[in-house]
């Protein structure tokens, strides 16, 4: 496979038909949101409405943060009052580890709803075996995008054992826990638990900054959320996430100091593009 092929991409782009409207472009609902991590979903949930999803859920862990993020088109909740079976979940950017952030995470497994596992959420299902098994027994569609530190925990392993043979850690957690595994980093690996696995050649250093991974979280979401199967889902939003991070960087906008705020838009134009 060559990720570089638009046309692989290409086949699941939806049209946006004339006579279509919001609810034809699905739901995505963020959650995370402790104190002190608000901006972690409120970036995801920006990626998510700039990738084309139809109405998009900030919902905090912490509802003393569910307010105006300075994005109007958010629906922003406390997450305890959310109805979870309504959306596409993208679970964990600043999450946190308290109980109610655990409680949380149990819900949005235990429900119908497609499902992307990132940051915390992760941590808390490395420490949480329950959980795991839930997981991996999940009927509908699991995308976990843990990085080398996230991955580790969940292998019960270091940092250094994960980089040493990066596409058998990918393969390792898909597999046991019966899910798309996005281990991020240069040369992010997407792998599937039946054992497929792909490098991916786009992105730079430039990503190496706060709140870039939770872009990606909602930007996966966001094509879930309109339909995209999950393999093309995670190959999609990273081989993205990597070209308009390229593409900022041709522009002098990195490597150096590039924000993820700046990389959403240009995901936007990339996606149009393709
Ligand atoms: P080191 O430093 O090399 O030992 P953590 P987090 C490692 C939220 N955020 N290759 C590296 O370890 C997140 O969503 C909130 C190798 C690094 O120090 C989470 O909920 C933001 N190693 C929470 O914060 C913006 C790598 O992992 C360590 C690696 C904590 O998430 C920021 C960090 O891992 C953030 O998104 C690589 N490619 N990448 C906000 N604005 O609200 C990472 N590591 O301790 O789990 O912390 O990732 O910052
Ligand atoms: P996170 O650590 O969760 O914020 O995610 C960071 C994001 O930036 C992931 O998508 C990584 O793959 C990407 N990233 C970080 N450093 C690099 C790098 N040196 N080259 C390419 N991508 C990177
Ligand atoms: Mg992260």
């Amino acid at each position: 496979l060559h990720l570089n092929d638009v046309k692989f991409f290409s086949r699941h782009l939806r049209a946006r038909r004339h006579n279509s409207h919001k609810g034809s472009y699905g739901n995505v609902a963020v959650i995370g949101g402790a104190r002190g991590m608000s901006g972690a979903p409120v970036l995801a949930a920006r990626a998510a409405l700039n990738s084309g999803a139809g109405r998009v859920y900030a919902l905090f862990a912490d509802e003393a943060l569910a307010s105006d993020p300075g994005q109007p088109e958010l629906m922003c909740r406390s997450a305890g009052e959310f109805d979870l079976s309504m959306a596409t979940l993208v679970v964990g950017p600043g999450l946190g580890d308290a109980r109610h952030a655990h409680d949380l995470l149990a819900k949005a497994i235990n429900c119908g709803s497609a499902l992307l596992a990132d940051a915390d959420a992760l941590n808390l299902l490395a420490v949480d075996p329950a959980l795991q098994n839930a997981l991996a027994h999940r009927p509908a569609a699991v995308v976990l995008t843990p990085h080398p530190l996230e991955a580790a925990r969940l292998l019960g392993t270091t940092i250094a054992a994960v980089q040493a043979d990066r596409l058998a850690a990918a393969r390792t957690l898909a597999a046991r826990l019966h899910a798309i595994v996005i281990l991020k980093g240069s040369g992010t690996v997407i792998a599937a638990p039946g054992g497929d696995a792909v490098i991916n050649t786009t992105g730079n250093p430039a990503l190496a900054t706060a709140g870039t991974g939770d872009v990606l979280a909602g930007l996966c979401g966001a094509l879930l959320a309109q339909g995209w199967p999950q393999w093309e889902a995670a190959l999609a939003a990273v081989w993205l996430h990597g070209m308009a991070a390229d593409v900022l960087v041709t522009e002098g906008l990195g490597p150096i100091g590039l924000t993820a705020t700046e990389l959403i838009p240009a995901i936007r134009t990339a996606l149009n593009r393709m």
